[in-house]
């Protein structure tokens, strides 16, 4: 089936640069995802966008090329709760894969068992209302009950602004809880600010909270290397991330967001995202800690990285 990509649709940056930044041994791009292919995998009904394809071969060539040895798959909001190029992806990752599912109340036990054997992890809740149809809480407490007899967490995506209203719901999950990209703070306002200082709070009083200190290309208001050079490149995330990592180094991630949906203005070159870990986690200890440990303990804490 043939899908036509969403006016304005930014693809994928082909022929990133490498890095001049090499990651650790065992580094994990825990933030990723698949699109499609489309005629393969059709985009979900209830999409709020349509993208270009970005396959798992090209996910884990990009994997190969930046110097990572493993992923996790986070379900893209365009494939709506049918997991299947997600679950693919981890299956043919030779174990290198780890998923993030989306599910509905009518999930089977079955097929939770089934994306458990293929390496889902966990699900994700999304809140923003450009990405999704409203879900009732009722209905994600009743998933999230559900999927923490497998052992799963939950992935929060919210804005920072609409934490104050969630609070409660998700101080009530009863998983570990891994915020995307610091529940997205305005790094226009003030890093000691009320709205960013309560996101610290939210982590501090509540040791099932972990954070991505991804998406510098997605919060960014001063913008990318074209506009500032490599070494400025969105150098107003720098403090948040970097308090973030230095106030809890063993709960935070790091991904490339790749494909990267829905980003206007500019697509990042992945090698140049790489180049930014060492801004924002500043010593080999925090960067052994942010891309190698932290996301072994949590997806494959049978293994080690190599
Ligand atoms: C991200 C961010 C976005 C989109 C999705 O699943 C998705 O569609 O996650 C976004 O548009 O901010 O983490 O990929």
């Amino acid at each position: 089936m043939a899908f036509e990509k969403t006016p304005g649709w930014l693809d994928w940056y082909a022929g990133p640069s490498k890095p001049r930044f090499q990651v650790p041994p065992g580094a994990v791009d825990a933030h990723c995802h698949v699109f499609g292919p489309g005629d393969t995998f059709p985009f979900a009904p209830e999409r709020k966008y349509t993208p270009c394809d970005a396959s798992k071969q090209q996910l884990y060539d990009l994997r190969d090329h930046l110097g990572f040895a493993r992923n996790v798959v986070v379900q893209a909001t365009c494939h709506g709760a049918d997991n299947r190029a997600m679950v693919d992806a981890l299956v043919h990752s030779g174990g290198k894969a780890r998923g993030i599912a989306t599910v509905r109340r009518d999930v089977a036990d079955a097929d939770l068992h089934a994306m458990h054997a293929a390496g889902v992890r966990g699900v994700r809740f999304n809140f923003l209302k450009r990405l999704v149809d409203f879900t009732p809480k009722d209905e994600l407490l009743e998933i999230a009950g559900r999927i923490a007899r497998l052992g799963w967490h939950i992935v929060i995506y919210f804005e920072s602004v609409d934490l104050p209203e969630l609070w409660d719901f998700f101080t009530a999950l009863p998983t570990t809880v891994v915020v995307d990209h610091m529940g997205r703070p305005d790094v226009a306002k003030p890093i000691d600010g009320p709205e960013f200082a309560l996101f610290v709070e939210f982590m501090a009083r509540h040791p099932n909270v972990w954070s991505k200190v991804s998406c510098p290309e997605r919060l960014s208001v001063s913008g990318p290397p074209a506009l500032n050079g490599e070494q400025n490149a969105y150098r107003d995330v720098i403090p948040f991330a970097r308090r973030i990592v230095e106030t809890f180094p063993d709960r935070v991630l790091w991904g490339t967001d790749w494909p990267h949906p829905n980003l206007k203005g500019h697509m990042p070159d992945d090698g140049l995202l790489v180049d930014f870990i060492p801004h924002i986690a500043t010593t080999p200890d925090l960067r052994q800690k942010l891309l190698v440990d932290n996301p072994m303990r949590l997806y494959w804490p049978d293994e080690t990285g190599e």
